[in-house]
């Protein structure tokens, strides 16, 4: 059954421990979510453990409490904790496995998410598909708890904001998007500078790989659809580490006709991590869905067993049914 930002209030205010998380491999938007609740905490009294399966990306690592997040395959176990004091709270998966870390299961899991497809896995769910971000979802939860938004607050909800729709390009973005955006500024830290910090703090590797990318880039279905390609060899020709993939996916939509774009990245000789983006009402979810991943309308993802030429081909052709 879903809930809303009440019931999720009201199961936190039940409890005085907390086990927060989010998804493998996590965005901007779920350390922006994870830190901007767990801060929330902080000023109720209760005690937070933040725990991901990766690390947090290095351009979000200056931000407030972000060394706060355990990077762990297993939740941290608390032995001196009766049973049912702690609650875990789930940030953006659509089930527990979607985090990757073992251990989570608690009497209360408290579940929050944007993504279509969410299976309900918590004792408290709050699905909010109309949500540009989970962090507009968590804005919405710290004031039913009766918080003030600090500035580390604001800092993390507009980190998740930002990131998710791409600096308020794409997705569900709403009234409510900015209405959360001019609070954030009202508490006086500036999106000027915090932009800078998301957006601009990648190093010269970053760069040399953009230019890689694209100079390889394919294009096909009278450029409508673009591939990008890259392996750990393009990676460390340009001096680039994964974190400086993050976002590159975006890059050919820049041209009016694309209309949707794979990146595919090797990860082992027969298996291929594609991550698909598009504009408008062309759908990669469902090509992602169809090959065992998820995710929204415009941006989705997919793991594929194959040869690059394989991979690629499959891709391309499922993402053509998809173009008008
Ligand atoms: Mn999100």
């Amino acid at each position: 059954m879903n809930g809303s930002a009440t019931d999720v209030a009201a199961a936190i205010r039940r409890h005085d421990v907390f086990l927060i998380t989010s998804h493998a491999r996590p965005d901007g938007d779920a350390i922006g979510s994870q830190l901007a609740m767990a801060f929330a905490l902080d000023t109720l009294g209760k005690r937070v453990r933040l725990v991901n399966h990766d690390p947090v990306p290095g351009a979000y690592r200056s931000f407030p409490g972000a060394d706060r997040i355990v990077v762990a395959p297993e939740a941290p176990h608390l032995p001196d904790l009766p049973v049912g004091a702690e609650a875990t709270i789930v940030m953006e998966c659509g089930d527990l496995a979607r985090s990757e870390v073992t251990g989570l299961e608690r009497p209360t899991v408290i579940n929050i998410d944007h993504h279509i497809g969410n299976t309900m896995f918590g004792s408290v769910n709050w699905f909010d598909g109309s949500a540009a971000s989970c962090a507009e979802m968590v804005a919405d939860v710290i004031d039913a708890l009766g918080v003030a938004w600090t500035q580390d607050i604001a800092a993390h909800l507009y980190l998740g904001i930002v990131t998710d729709t791409g600096g308020f390009r794409h997705g569900p973005i709403s009234a409510r998007t900015f209405h959360a955006s001019a609070r954030i500024a009202a508490t006086g830290v500036s999106p000027a500078l915090l932009s800078r910090e998301i957006f601009d703090s990648f190093g010269v590797g970053r760069i040399r790989l953009t230019g890689a990318l694209l100079n390889s880039m394919e294009l096909h279905h009278n450029n409508r659809l673009a591939v990008l390609y890259y392996d750990d060899e393009i990676l460390a020709a340009c001096g680039a580490t994964s974190d400086d993939t993050d976002g590159l996916v975006n890059l050919p939509l820049g041209a009016k006709d694309v209309l949707a774009v794979a990146l595919v990245r090797k990860q082992t000789d027969t298996q291929y991590r594609v991550s698909m983006r598009s504009k408008g009402s062309v759908s990669v979810r469902d090509v992602a869905v169809a090959h065992g991943g998820g995710g929204h309308t415009n941006a989705a993802a997919c793991s594929i067993a194959g040869s690059r030429m394989s991979v690629t081909s499959a891709i391309v052709a499922a993402i053509a049914i998809a173009l008008p």
